[in-house]
């Protein structure tokens, strides 16, 4: 089964992943401040523990997986600049404690580098196709949030997330429904938790 057949799959949880309150306020500039930089110092120590996670599956990517696994982790690195540029300009502290829902998130990712390499593929891509498409839906956004907005729905991303896609419908995963139910779980929570600060 290709991998785009699971969101068709699972119309509601999709939808609860990528049609979220967080992405609405956002859009029409109505997101506390508060929940904004809640999010955002959380999505830098998400990506922190995503760098690790596609490290150590490029590690052990099939070969026609390789190059669009390496280009994304020096993507990652950038974005890990970017969000340092981000928080010093609204003058946020990155070192801050995780939240539960962000370090249930990386749980899920450690044990996704023990899962075999469609299982691992397939949710990478869940987690890159959530936010193409939950950005893509906040479009064009509030003036103050539109440089987060672009970030998402640059064409550039989109190519990298068709990218992704290619690599895991050339691993399938044993049981795709399963992993894609459990990282969408993870992206809803993920924004219950930015609007629950
Ligand atoms: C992404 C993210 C997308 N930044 N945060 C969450 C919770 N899920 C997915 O990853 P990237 O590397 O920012 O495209």
């Amino acid at each position: 089964m290709p991998v785009a057949d699971l969101l068709p799959r699972h119309p509601d949880l999709w939808r609860g992943a990528t049609r979220h309150p967080f992405l609405d306020a956002v859009r029409d500039g109505t997101i506390p401040v508060a929940a904004f930089d809640t999010w955002l110092v959380q999505d830098a120590r998400f990506v922190a523990d995503l760098l690790r996670f596609q490290a150590r599956l490029l590690a052990r990517a099939p070969r026609p997986a390789q190059a669009v696994l390496a280009g994304g982790l020096v993507a990652l690195v950038d974005e890990l600049a970017w969000f340092e540029e981000q928080a010093a300009v609204r003058g946020l502290d990155l070192a801050v404690a995780a939240r539960p829902a962000t370090a249930a998130y990386a749980e899920l990712l450690a044990r996704l580098d023990a899962a075999d390499v469609g299982t691992a593929l397939t949710a990478l891509w869940v987690v890159e196709r959530t936010y193409l498409d939950a950005w893509s839906g906040a479009s064009p956004g509030a003036p103050e949030y539109r440089p987060f907005v672009e970030h998402w729905t640059l064409p550039g991303f989109a190519h990298y997330v068709a990218g992704l896609e290619t690599a895991a419908d050339g691993v399938p995963a044993p049981d795709a429904d399963a992993v894609f139910t459990e990282v969408v779980a993870a992206e809803t929570a993920f924004w219950d938790m930015a609007v629950a600060a």
